[in-house]
């Protein structure tokens, strides 16, 4: 990492009128590099503005420099090789070494260059999705600029007129390289630090993947049938928790940036949706909710208090999407004789497995699969196996934890008696309602 101090010489240097100063390739800040793939601890800044500052699951903010007045980042569009979660690893392009990039912070009214290197076999470009910027930073290749040719740097510099969560992504050859990892968020935190103050601030983005079991790449083309559906490209068990102090005021910004919507639900407490892409939704406007839908190509995010301690699963609602790889094809047998099903395709294919007669529950089923394949439905609890995989992780709202402290606090400690038990012996038949024993008269 650089150091900032070494910069701050050069302020006195550059006119703090100069809103488009063209820069010399020998000024290029460092390109800072992120080789873990577990969330970093909030990155605050040491000049600037202060604000308090994100974290990103399983990611991290890029550092910036301050060049006069000007806060300098660096991008370097790459391939990358990321870890869904253990077990399994994808080849994807990103950014400074992880797919999705980094996050950018910065504060509202913040001038900003962003230096773009592309190091992929393609050009590229980088467009700021929802931010107010100049037509000619907006980053769609061909209609705004000259697409990034492949081992150069081009330069993006604006204001960052107002506060919210925005997005970044290429504009450019994006059917792949959207499908290949390549996005993060921005997020610009309000000049004015009493404006709705948050104790935790949670940044992820959420992406989705076609990647055939025992293969390393997903398929570009891809338009409806994905198999991986992420969190800034990470699956359960992979998504690292929500790790929250009781009574803190929360707040998670979700981007999407995959092809469907989706519902994202929160057990346990109610939130308001406070802000999208467009802006900060005024108070009179906000709502009780548990559960938002957040469309393709837009940011949600919400507010909540954490005032209920213990485990909170965090999800997609769509059910598929809590689910890895899986095969598509597979017939619904609940109800069907496993014992004469089974005779009858031992027959055909002697090695074939036959499931679901009662659900399709897998805790106890080790199944063969292809190398590089994360289990459909996996991930344990305390009490057994959670079966999620895909879109989930969990909230971990607990008494005494540290402000600022992102550390996992582990398992809940539930309070005696108040988990779900099992009572000693079963209760007798429920009362039903018999058939009608004569014929209604019609
Ligand atoms: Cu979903």
């Amino acid at each position: 990492m650089f150091s900032r101090r070494g910069f701050l010489g050069t302020a006195a240097l550059a006119s703090a009128s100069v809103v488009s100063g063209r820069v010399q390739a020998a000024s290029i800040p460092e390109a800072p590099h992120m080789d873990k793939v577990v969330m970093q601890p909030p990155l605050h800044p040491s000049s600037g503005p202060d604000y308090r500052p994100v974290v990103t699951l399983n990611g991290w903010t890029l550092p910036f420099r301050m060049n006069g007045d000007w806060k300098e980042f660096h991008l370097v569009a790459e391939p990358v090789v990321r870890e869904f979660a253990e077990g399994m690893m994808v080849n994807l392009w990103g950014y400074n070494g992880q797919s999705p990039g980094p996050t950018i912070e910065a504060v509202e009214g913040d001038k900003v260059r962003i230096f773009v290197t592309n190091r992929l076999p393609e050009y590229t470009t980088v467009h700021w999705h929802g931010m107010i910027i100049p037509s000619g930073m907006d980053g769609v290749g061909g209609l705004n600029q000259p697409h990034i040719p492949p081992g150069k740097t081009f330069v993006y510099e604006f204001e960052m007129k107002k506060s919210g969560t925005f997005m970044y992504h290429p504009h450019s050859d994006e059917m792949v390289q959207m499908a290949m990892g390549m996005m993060g968020m921005v997020v610009v935190h309000p000049r004015d630090q009493s404006f709705r103050p948050v104790d935790r601030d949670f940044v992820f983005v959420m992406s989705t993947y076609r990647v055939d079991p025992g293969t390393y790449l997903p398929k570009v083309n891809e338009m409806t049938d994905f198999n991986m559906w992420t969190w800034n490209s990470r699956v359960f068990p992979g998504i690292d928790p929500l790790p929250v102090r009781l009574d803190d005021k929360v707040r998670v910004r979700i981007g999407n940036l995959s092809m469907t919507n989706h519902p994202i639900h929160l057990h346990g407490h109610s939130f308001a949706v406070t802000c999208t892409d467009g802006g900060w939704i005024p108070e009179s406007a906000q709502y009780p909710e548990t559960t938002t839908d957040v469309p393709v190509g837009a940011v949600r995010v919400f507010d909540v208090l954490a005032d209920n301690p213990g485990d909170w699963a965090f999800h997609c609602h769509k059910s598929h999407h809590t689910m890895n790889a899986m095969g598509h094809d597979m017939r619904n047998l609940i109800g069907v004789s496993r014992k004469d099903l089974a005779r009858a395709v031992g027959k055909l294919a002697p090695d074939a497995m036959v499931m679901g007669q009662s659900g399709m529950a897998m805790g106890n089923m080790e199944m063969p699969a292809p190398d590089n394949t994360l289990p459909m439905m996996t991930g344990s609890g305390q009490f057994g196996p959670i079966e999620m995989g895909g879109m989930f992780t969990v909230m971990k709202i607990r008494d005494g934890m540290a402000r600022g402290d992102y550390s996992d606090p582990g398992p809940y400690q539930f309070p005696q008696g108040t988990v779900a038990y099992e009572v000693a012996s079963p209760a007798a038949e429920p009362a039903r309602q018999s058939a009608p024993t004569t014929k209604m008269k019609m």
